[in-house]
């Protein structure tokens, strides 16, 4: 640490950003510049849910950016697929290179042939997840469905009470009783996690659901380790209790909801010790659940995204999301459910992806499918003949690892990657292309943890020949000698023309007072007077909370922003409009013969000190969040011989990958966790978590099943 104060020296300057993750926090940074480099990064003391601090992925954000392992320059491949033999090439060279492949496969293939894929990179308006729709929407070609994270939750939420904005994160302090359902804060939502306690010293009483105990279930007043998968048994056993103890508020109930005689007969079949059976809780403490819920106020529910990865994640959100209205939780500060506030930001998206620009009929393939996709599993006419990766990393972040790994080894796929690293998924490339790290662009930033608006300044000239995706598809389309407006804006401009600056959130901010202050809080209230539903004003058809959801009339729905194209794109499959439990496809209780074999179900969520995949080729990162292990309760692990620190695979039909036992009864038993983020290149047997994940839609907007999944874990012999 340098001992002279920033002031003192002349040649360095501070510059205000936002953390460029795809994190619920989207802190606000104070960005330390010397000689065209970063020297320092901290977290930004006035934005209040920032306050200060960053986290262990972000505090030392100069090693990302100033690491040797950078991508600086366009490259192409000279090894075989996936040897990560590359050489330097100019960007002339790399446009025209990709130019003519894709003039030769359209005429050969048609633009349906080139598949794009992109996730959440960096989550910037300009650069994150839909940078890149405009100018494959112009090409005309495959469009990307993904519906990786929240799909299925949001299509549950906005059917029962539309894109509400919810609880508003701060007023959480004034919350008298918080559940944390399948959340684990301290992790993955950090600045969060001081309100929460400051609620707790006020009194308030803190419950995790989780079938682990994690760093966030320790800080708990009542850990609740539930079989994963049968969160929804749960929540319509509460409704159970809450409405047949006479525990709602009925005049809310009467005025802002509809069909509660129907929920009500649906969750008499949900007894406490019915559920009891299925989710592994006790029936008084499903009862002891319920009425301290109903009857503590303000009472608030605080969904992770995780609540959906099963089979029946989008009822689970259903049931939650119906909780709050029956006990009126909805009238104080401080009550209610919150999700993704992100609702509140008015983005124009179409401006941004252009939907206006597909032509109909034009073809949907889901992110989810890539490896059937690559390997002809699912048959495709025409075939994908050139994939462009942006934003993401596959080969960690997707299921069916094995197919991917075989997809991307195909001789004839033209594989295009833009990254700040060599990834796994990079290494697989024909042509890589530099991108450039927060610090190097230009963005404007939502939040789908809080309502604060950011504005990330660019603090340094780009390293190297990287560039920012805005810059990225300008260059693309030129090659493609696409002469459009669309791409003739520049970052700033962009920035302006991104919100919609008529809509009353934004009113009296300003440009200009994002350019002086890094952020702005929307104009919701504030997080002592904000209570959006207390009059219902429920953005459904109905305008009530949808105990009985109209919006599924046409079947299962996917939202624009994760299937753009279509205003909600409804696939016609049947879709319950009452909340019930949808068993797990794959678990002990629900399918004895795969049971069988794979006994245990394996739980795959974020790790402390990666954010996804990102970091994971980051020493300090690494270092903190030690090998890829897999934790098994002492119960488990002693019937399969299983020591502490011992290697182990843990294995089902669809691969394997090797982890270091921990045995402990932080996890419950039939139940093992194993991070997600390492990469394969980097781990012994050279396959990661997602090797043993399913490419199974859970029942809503097309979301994943990460939970839903069993294993058996044994010694590696050597
Ligand atoms: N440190 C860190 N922070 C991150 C990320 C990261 O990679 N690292 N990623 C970011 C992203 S993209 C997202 S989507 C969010 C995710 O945020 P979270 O949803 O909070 O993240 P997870 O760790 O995946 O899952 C949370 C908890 O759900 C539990 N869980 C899993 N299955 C079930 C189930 O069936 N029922 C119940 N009740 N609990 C279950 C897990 O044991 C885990 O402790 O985090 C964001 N923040
Ligand atoms: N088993 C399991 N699988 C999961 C999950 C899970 O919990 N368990 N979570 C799912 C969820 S919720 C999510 S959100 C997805 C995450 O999926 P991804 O968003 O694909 O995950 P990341 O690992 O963050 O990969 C993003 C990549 O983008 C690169 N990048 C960063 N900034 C830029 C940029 O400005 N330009 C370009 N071109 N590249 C950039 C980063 O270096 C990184 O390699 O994973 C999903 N997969
Ligand atoms: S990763 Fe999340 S917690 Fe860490 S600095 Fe970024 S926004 Fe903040
Ligand atoms: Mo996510």
């Amino acid at each position: 640490m340098s001992a002279v104060p920033d002031s003192a020296r002349s040649n360095q300057k501070n510059v205000l950003g936002a953390c460029p993750h795809d994190c619920p926090d989207t802190c606000s940074m104070l960005v330390t510049v010397e000689d065209d480099r970063v020297v320092k990064v901290r977290g930004n003391p006035d934005q209040p849910f920032t306050d200060g601090r960053l986290c262990v992925k972000v505090n030392q954000y100069e090693e990302r950016v100033h690491h040797a392992d950078r991508v600086l320059h366009p490259l192409k491949r000279t090894g075989p697929k996936g040897s990560g033999q590359f050489a330097r090439i100019g960007w002339q060279e790399a446009m025209d290179t990709i130019a003519s492949r894709w003039k030769q496969t359209i005429k050969e293939n048609g633009p349906t042939a080139i598949l794009p894929y992109s996730y959440l990179g960096t989550e910037g308006i300009l650069n994150g997840l839909n940078s890149g729709d405009a100018f494959f929407n112009k090409v005309g070609a495959t469009i990307s469905e993904r519906t990786f994270c929240d799909s299925g939750a949001c299509t549950a939420y906005i059917m029962t009470v539309g894109p509400s904005p919810g609880t508003d994160p701060e007023s959480f302090v004034h919350s008298r009783y918080i559940i944390l359902w399948a959340c684990n804060t301290i992790s993955t939502n950090l600045h969060h996690w001081p309100f929460l306690a400051e609620a707790q010293k006020r009194g308030a009483k803190i419950v995790v659901i989780d079938p682990v105990k994690t760093r966030t279930a320790r800080q708990a007043d009542w850990h609740i380790p539930i079989k994963p998968g049968t969160d929804s048994a749960l929540a319509m056993a509460m409704i159970n209790v809450i409405t047949t103890e006479g525990l709602i508020d009925k005049e809310y109930v009467e005025r802002y909801t509809v069909g509660y005689d129907e929920l009500v007969d649906r969750a008499s079949e949900y007894t406490p010790e019915k559920v009891a059976s299925i989710t592994g809780i006790d029936a008084e403490d499903i009862r002891k659940l319920a009425r301290e819920y109903a009857t503590t106020r303000p009472s608030v529910i605080r969904i992770g995204v995780a609540v959906e990865r099963h089979s029946g994640g989008g009822q689970t959100v259903r049931a939650l999301t119906c909780l709050p209205a029956l006990v009126g939780a909805w009238r104080d500060v401080g009550g209610g459910i919150l999700q993704l506030p992100i609702w509140a930001f008015p983005v124009n998206w179409d401006g941004l992806m252009r939907p206006d620009w597909i032509k109909p009929g034009t073809r949907v393939l889901n992110q989810w499918k890539l490896g059937a996709a690559l390997t002809g599993e699912l048959e495709l006419d025409p075939p994908i003949k050139s994939l462009f990766v942006y934003n993401a990393n596959p080969m960690v972040v997707a299921p069916e690892q094995e197919k991917v790994i075989d997809g991307l080894l195909r001789e004839d796929l033209f594989t295009v990657v833009s990254e700040q690293f060599i990834t796994d998924t990079a290494r697989y490339a024909d042509i890589v292309l530099p991108a450039t790290t927060q610090m190097e662009q230009h963005d404007i930033m939502f939040s789908w943890g809080h309502f604060y608006l950011s504005l990330n300044q660019q603090a340094i000239s780009p390293r190297g020949e990287a560039v920012p995706n805005t810059e990225l598809f300008r260059r693309l389309a030129k090659a493609m000698d696409i002469d459009d407006p669309q791409f003739q804006r520049d970052d700033k401009q962009m920035a302006i023309e991104s919100l919609d600056w008529s809509n009353p959130a934004l009113e009296g901010i300003t440009m200009e007072q994002l350019e002086r202050d890094g952020f702005a809080r929307l104009k919701v209230g504030t997080p002592d007077t904000y209570a959006p539903h207390v009059q219902g004003d429920f953005l459904t058809p109905s305008g009530k909370v949808e105990l009985k959801a109209s919006m599924v009339e046409g079947g299962n729905f996917v939202l624009p922003l994760f299937r753009q194209g279509s205003n909600e794109f409804q696939d016609g499959s049947a879709v319950d409009p009452l909340p019930n439990y949808v068993p797990p496809q794959e678990s002990t209780d629900t399918n004895k013969a795969l049971a069988a074999k794979y006994p245990l179900n394996v739980l795959t969520p974020k790790n402390h000190a990666f954010l996804n995949s990102g970091y994971a080729n980051i020493a300090r990162q690494l270092g903190h969040a030690g090998e890829q292990f897999v934790m098994i309760h002492p119960k488990d692990a002693r019937a399969r011989d299983i020591a502490e620190g011992e290697r182990v695979e843990v294995f089902n039909e669809r691969g394997r990958f090797e982890a270091e036992a921990q045995v402990s009864d932080d996890v419950r038993e039939g139940v093992v966790v194993s991070p997600l983020g390492y990469w394969p290149s980097a781990s012994q047997g050279a396959r990661s978590v997602n090797v043993i994940n399913a490419s199974r839609y859970a029942d809503f907007g097309r979301a994943p099943t990460f939970s839903d999944t069993l294993v058996e874990v044994k010694r590696v012999e050597r």
